[in-house]
């Protein structure tokens, strides 16, 4: 397999007007018949004169070019292409192809789920339908005709608007669908199943009435209201925070139960992982329905950051994506609440992004180059991503800001761009120079912010010194210095923000947080007019994706976390004093931890005014993951005692504080509701239950039991779960049993029940893995299915995947050899958990090495899986 790189892009020699697509649908032998109107494309360099376009296990047929067929003399089939030599400069291409859809197990392009049929085109599935130039800078007008079995396929869907259905001979129908905006290939969509639809109504602010779907298979028809009603936030939302309407007279959701990643935003055709559609208060937690409420509003905004205006090449991935992120962040920050949204989105920048980062596999968030482009839809592009386009919502302001996406939008609309495009309207609508801060997208790795702050009374100045400094990377040992926003406030013996003038300042500003801008590579700050030592809350909000390294006291940190006024850094305080302890821990099982950490830990919980998510935050300690990436060398064993041990001395220290949190906060027999109040008023609860679970009493145990009993919700009903089946024995297994027989006939459900067994710290947890391969719900053909058992198994639980005896690295290479040659998308997904071997020891090393060099020397590899092994191995 060879690599791709950005350096090499050339515009596409020819570009496609209108595309006429027919398709006779049959899940076993599907004929696709496809007229491209072409044309030699202006802007291109000349090539050879030759078209060659993308097509890959497609059995041709016919080929005509104006009409007249092709004989096999006039044209080049491999295994990728289909080449046409001498071609007129405009002319319209015929062909005739095969496909099959129910053989089609990698899930990209059109393939079978349950008894649908449906599409993955992103990045590169279109040229699994027919023959293509099958790159996002190809944006054509498409006319799509399906015909399929009426009684099998009643409903027929593709993009734009339905202009045409009716009834055919020998019981089959058609339906046409007409899409009036030019996309590219990976945006297109067809949908041909036995399924029901919720319908509502919006209507945008210009008053144009849209018909909104959400199309399901029948007995899920009762799990469609909160997507519809998220959907419908994310409607208004965006045209009062980004002036964006929609577009097309229908909008469609559809919901599938096969699907490699979270969703996909088709043109009005958006295609979901049902996991992200479904949720009833008893099928799904609070944490389904947050996913579910900012996956709909994320596919739904890629109509402008996607759709309308795409990326040029796949280099650019983080044009749609990262801003993307940045929207739907900002969402359901203002549907929930804001401060617990930015914490859960840095708790998982830190967690993936920055140990992306830190391995093998890191790469800016413009890649460089890439063997398989599936492989590079990552955290870096994603979350990283996101925050790059923050940083510059942030230097900018609000109001630049909006002017800036307008500008945007109306410069860029039907077009296929770069992130450089992006930034230079950022540029022009306000003024800044934005040249040193393009390096967030071209260099990769964390910078990391060391700090050092001292005191002169004498003077009343406060010397703030920052150094940055950006680890190698693979391909970039060296890098220059970034451009950093800095968010920082100064906090009085009284805990108050204290005003933050800067020498030289003419006039003293507000107290409160002063954004500093840092550029060089080293640069001191000096505040003046402080009569005695103040605390400094750095990085306030997280305005940059850097760590910070800063000399703190405990007891600076104690103060922070009762005091500071901004709500993250109380948050990340708390997440620093935890760790340090814990590390310390780590490193002697005797550290012994003092009575101040209990009481504050105490104070905070008793917090009767606070808001009930954020303490939830607050109290949670860094897991095991997090824990590992700030060692040198990783103590897999000593992380997980250290952890434990520190949750039972907190629920046997606090018991009696925790159990009148648990009782408090009881629900108040309204039902479920999904309000950030309620949210966090369970978060609070769950979170006391299970501090008290890690040294049960008969009290406790009951508690639990009774929870789990009574649950009418599926948040409560988890958490009990997942205590129980922790604490194992007698009670554990009866949980499991029951819950498996209420639930067995809700698929996502039965995922929860394999993820808890997968997750568990349990000393057989592997064992039990390996025993419920063969439980008769277990399906390797089934995404979602494979990520509860193998993916928790390798991802969330530390402690037993890295088991020195290397079981774990077996298993887990084991299953994604069995699965690569049946879907390479989510083999390569699994694998990056194994990527990382060089922090630990040099047994896990080489038993890592081990299972990775297997990989690599199995026959007929996948790209996607070869691209990840032997970038691990490098
Ligand atoms: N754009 C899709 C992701 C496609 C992944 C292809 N391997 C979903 C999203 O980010 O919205
Ligand atoms: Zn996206």
């Amino acid at each position: 397999p060879h690599a791709i790189h950005l350096k090499d892009y050339q515009p596409p020699e020819f570009l496609i007007d209108r595309v006429e697509l027919h398709f006779d649908l049959d899940p076993d032998r599907t004929s696709v018949e496809s007229r491209l109107e072409l044309r030699r494309n202006p802007a291109a360099t000349r090539g050879d004169g030759s078209l060659r376009l993308h097509g890959e296990q497609l059995e041709l047929e016919t080929v005509e070019i104006d009409g007249n067929p092709l004989t096999g003399s006039e044209y080049v089939l491999d295994p990728e292409s289909l080449t046409l030599h001498r071609v007129p400069d405009r002319f319209s291409l015929l062909t005739r192809v095969r496909i099959h859809p129910s053989l089609n197990t990698a899930l990209e392009g059109l393939y079978q789920s349950g008894d649908m049929l449906c599409t993955q085109c992103e990045a590169e599935g279109f040229r699994r339908i027919t023959y293509f130039l099958d790159r996002p800078d190809v944006m054509a007008r498409y006319t799509t005709t399906l015909v399929a079995d009426r009684a099998r396929f009643p409903v027929l869907l593709s993009n734009g608007n339905l202009i045409e259905e009716c009834r055919l001979e020998d019981g089959r129908h058609l339906a046409r669908w007409e899409d009036p905006f030019p996309k590219p290939s990976y945006l297109f969509a067809l949908i041909a199943g036995d399924l029901r639809a919720i319908e509502d109504r919006f209507t945008t602010a210009s008053g144009r009435a849209v018909d909104l779907k959400i199309f399901v298979e029948p007995h899920n028809l009762d799990k469609c209201d909160h997507a519809m009603r998220s959907l419908k936030k994310a409607m208004r939302w965006d045209e009062e925070r980004f002036g964006r309407e929609y577009d097309l007279d229908v909008f469609m959701i559809v919901a599938v139960s096969h699907f490699n990643m979270g969703a996909m935003e088709n043109k009005g055709l958006n295609v979901f992982n049902d996991k992200y559609v479904l949720a009833r208060p008893d099928t799904a937690t609070d944490a389904d329905f947050d996913g579910i409420e900012s996956v709909i509003a994320h596919e739904y905004f890629h109509n402008w950051t996607g759709n309308r205006i795409t990326c040029r090449d796949w280099f650019q991935l983080s044009l749609k994506e990262g801003f993307t992120v940045y929207r739907d962040q900002e969402f359901s920050a203002d549907v929930g609440s804001r401060g617990v949204k930015r914490i859960a989105d840095v708790r998982l920048l830190r967690a993936h992004q920055f140990a992306e980062d830190a391995g093998p596999m890191a790469h800016p968030v413009r890649p460089d180059s890439y063997i398989e482009i599936n492989n590079f839809y990552t955290a870096t592009v994603y979350q990283k991503g996101a925050e790059v386009v923050r940083m510059q919502a942030n230097l900018l302001g609000p109001d630049a800001f909006r002017q800036a996406t307008d500008l945007y939008f109306e410069r860029h609309d039907g077009q296929a761009v770069t992130t450089e495009d992006f930034v230079r309207c950022m540029e022009d609508a306000s003024g800044r120079d934005l040249s040193q801060f393009r390096r967030w997208y071209a260099q990769a790795g964390t910078p990391e912010l060391t700090m050092q702050g001292d005191y002169d009374p004498a003077a009343g100045v406060y010397r703030l010194s920052v150094r940055q400094f950006t680890p190698p990377t693979p391909g970039q040992p060296e890098k220059r210095p970034f451009h950093v926003p800095l968010a920082i406030g100064l906090l009085g013996d009284d805990g108050e923000d204290l005003p933050l003038r800067l020498e030289g300042d003419s006039q003293a500003p507000a107290a409160g947080t002063r954004v500093l801008e840092l550029k060089a590579e080293e640069e001191t700050f000096r505040f003046v007019g402080l009569d005695s030592r103040p605390v400094p809350s750095l990085l306030r909000g997280f305005p940059a994706p850097v760590k910070l390294r800063f000399d703190y006291g405990d007891r600076d940190l104690l103060f922070l976390m009762a005091h500071d006024s901004d709500g993250f850094n109380r948050w990340d305080a708390a997440q620093t004093l935890m760790q340090r302890l814990l590390l310390a821990l780590v490193r002697d099982p005797d550290h012994g931890v003092l009575d101040a950490f209990f009481d504050a830990f105490r104070e905070a919980l008793l917090d009767a005014e606070g808001d009930r998510a954020l303490l939830a935050e607050v109290l949670t300690l860094p897991s095991e993951g997090y824990l590992a990436d700030q060692m040198d060398l990783v103590d897999v064993d000593g992380i997980h005692r250290a952890r434990a041990g520190l949750e039972r001395a907190i629920g046997g220290r606090l018991r009696a504080d925790l159990l009148a949190v648990y009782r408090a906060n009881a629900a108040e027999g309204c039902g479920y509701v999904f309000t950030p109040e309620e949210v966090g008023r369970r978060a609070i609860r769950n979170l006391a239950l299970h501090y008290l679970m890690q040294s049960p009493d008969d009290e406790t145990l009951g508690l639990c039991r009774e929870q789990f009993a009574a649950g009418d919700n599926m948040t409560d009903v988890m958490a009990a779960l997942r205590l129980l089946a922790d604490h194992g024995g007698a009670e554990g297994a009866e949980a499991l049993e029951c819950f498996y027989r209420r639930w067995s006939r809700e698929s996502l459900v039965v995922d929860k029940w394999f993820a808890v067994q997968a997750s568990s710290p349990r000393e057989d947890a592997l064992e039990q893995v390996q025993r419920l391969l063969s439980h008769p719900d277990f399906s390797l053909r089934n995404p979602n299915r494979v990520r509860s058992l193998v993916g928790v198994f390798s991802v969330a639980n530390q402690v037993r995947f890295h088991a020195a005896d290397g079981g774990g690295y077996r298993f887990l290479a084991d299953r994604i050899l069995e699965l690569d040659p049946l879907n390479p998308q989510i083999a390569s997904r699994l694998l990056k958990s194994m990527i990382r071997w060089r922090r630990f020891d040099r047994t896990r090393q080489a038993l890592m090495c081990d299972e990775l060099r297997r990989i690599l020397d199995a026959e007929e590899l996948s790209k996607d899986v070869y691209e990840v092994a032997s970038k691990a191995l490098e």
